[in-house]
């Protein structure tokens, strides 16, 4: 009898334990802009899971990232550390050390269960959770592959965003109970090839989306802008990224995983459209605004299915009792442009790229409907779900706790942001840092092209007025460059250092 009762004793405690301690869902998407998103105000199309957390908790109007690219930003997230410091700078040369502190190693050590499931894109040995399911690399959309923990490729039939929903269910279905969770839904959409969903095509056909006001730019006073090489014009193929599989040899490169049902959807939809584009003949402006509209339609179906599996996850924790309980957190790893200066892609520290998209929900701590102005970023997750779990923020970490911004005292957050990225390759960006302020952003551009730009975001959001070297911008440049170096020397950015030295 009193074996019983210290056992159950020991459960109670176990178990109260627990229940101090918020469970975490973070779900990170890849390259889903703000743009697209009705929570941001979008008209493009409707997000309506996303905005179910944005309703239930806090929507980040000034969420930005530190470098952004796919693998850095997920390196920044897990480290809470500039890319400088935890080692993975770009995708193309850096090797991510898993040895190095990262904010799951800290909340097993505190009694979650954690769990990172879909795309990581640093390698897929992770260290600090109890259980993954890994994407190799990019992933694949259709019928992809997953790597476990035993380092075994495990092929799954379906698409991607489904499946990745449906290992996570899993997993929390057979989670110990006892304890607290951790769990990183990581996305493939809406990266590109914008593959959508064989239920999703043709959902935005009969939509007409308005070309943004800066679709033909032609970057007067901007050398990275010249040389970038990302246009839906020039960069985007007609065949890999728009289906239309004749008109170039690699076409068939994005969809070589579909298999004989999924083809046969496929040619049904894509084939006709291909068919009726021939007869057309476009070239010039017509046909740059054809492949525009294109792009713009297989994102969206791409992200229609996104969102809806994002109601899944919502779904579980409603129909198991953990809402109440469990903070979620939606981000993409980086914004992206649906058309803006001309482009896709991202990398640029101009705001399409350099914001993401961030909402979040902890019900008892955020109010529901908040809406945050704050310089918040990728930098600031390890410490925010550090600081929700009650453990100590290691001195190390760079990004702060953005648990603060909810008490009902006023704290000043962040009143500049810094951003290095490197890579110098596909797409043509040149590597830059930069300062954001309030209202001014400065950009160093190093390597491809060595230029300074200077922006005043209050009379010029799009980034299209250059006025680096203008009269009556000395002081405010000089005032921006001092802080660029305050920020460099906090941050410890040596690269970024020697650079400025030597101008
Ligand atoms: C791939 C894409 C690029 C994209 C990078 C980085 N090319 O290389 O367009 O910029 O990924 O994206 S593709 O032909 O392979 O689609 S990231 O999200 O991983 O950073
Ligand atoms: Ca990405």
């Amino acid at each position: 009898m009193r074996k019983i009762i210290l056992i159950s004793c020991l459960l109670l405690c176990k178990l109260s334990y627990a229940q101090q301690k918020p469970n975490i869902v973070i779900i990170i998407s890849d390259d889903h802009a703000f743009q697209a998103i009705s929570s941001y105000g979008s008209k493009l199309t409707k997000t309506p899971n996303i905005d179910r957390i944005a309703q239930s908790g806090v929507t980040f109007n000034k969420a930005y990232v530190t470098n952004s690219i796919c693998g850095p930003s997920r390196a920044v997230i897990l480290t809470g550390l500039y890319s400088h410091k935890n080692g993975f700078k770009d995708n193309e040369t850096s090797h991510f050390d898993h040895g190095q502190d990262n904010f799951a190693k800290h909340l097993q050590a505190g009694g979650y269960e954690t769990a990172w499931i879909g795309k990581l894109h640093l390698g897929n040995k992770p260290q600090g959770f109890n259980y993954y399911s890994i994407l190799p690399d990019q992933g694949q959309y259709y019928n992809p592959d997953f790597i476990d923990m035993d380092g075994k490729t495990v092929h799954k039939e379906g698409y991607v965003t489904n499946l990745i929903e449906d290992a996570a269910e899993q997993w929390l279905d057979n989670r110990d109970q006892a304890k607290p969770f951790c769990l990183v839904i990581g996305h493939k959409a809406t990266h590109r090839t914008w593959l959508p969903d064989t239920a999703d095509m043709g959902k935005f056909d009969k939509v007409k989306f308005p070309i943004p006001k800066n679709f033909y730019d032609n970057y007067v006073n901007r050398e990275a802008a010249k040389v970038q090489d990302m246009t839906i014009d020039k960069t985007m193929i007609m065949g890999y990224d728009l289906k239309m599989l004749s008109y170039s040899k690699n076409g068939e490169g994005s969809v070589n995983r579909m298999n004989g049902a999924q083809r046969a959807r496929f040619d049904a939809y894509y084939k006709p459209i291909e068919a009726d584009l021939k007869s057309r003949n476009l070239t010039g402006k017509a046909l740059v605004a054809w492949k525009y509209e294109r792009y713009m339609r297989d994102y969206l179906s791409t992200a229609a299915s996104l969102d809806r599996n994002i109601g899944r996850t919502l779904d579980y924790l409603e129909k198991h009792n953990l809402t109440k309980n469990t903070i979620v957190i939606y981000l993409s790893d980086q914004g992206f442009y649906l058309g803006e200066h001309g482009w896709f892609d991202k990398r640029f520290m101009y705001e399409e790229s350099f914001r993401t998209p961030m909402v979040m929900s902890y019900p008892g701590v955020i109010k529901p409907g908040s809406q945050s102005a704050a310089f918040v970023m990728n930098l600031d997750i390890a410490p925010t779900l550090l600081d929700a779990a009650k453990l100590k923020i290691p001195q190390a970490m760079q990004g702060k706790s953005m648990l603060p911004l909810f008490q009902s005292k006023k704290v000043a957050f962040r009143d500049a942001m810094f951003y290095h990225y490197y890579e110098n390759g596909e797409h043509s960006v040149s590597p830059h840092f930069g300062v954001r302020t309030e209202r001014y952003k400065l950009i160093r551009f190093y390597k491809r092209v060595n230029t300074w730009e200077l922006y005043d975001l209050k009379n010029d959001p799009s980034e299209e007025n250059n006025l680096y070297g203008k009269k009556g911008y000395e002081n405010i440049t000089a005032q921006l460059k001092s802080r660029l170096n305050n920020l460099i020397d906090q941050y410890e950015d040596q690269d970024a250092k020697d650079i400025m030295a030597k101008l």
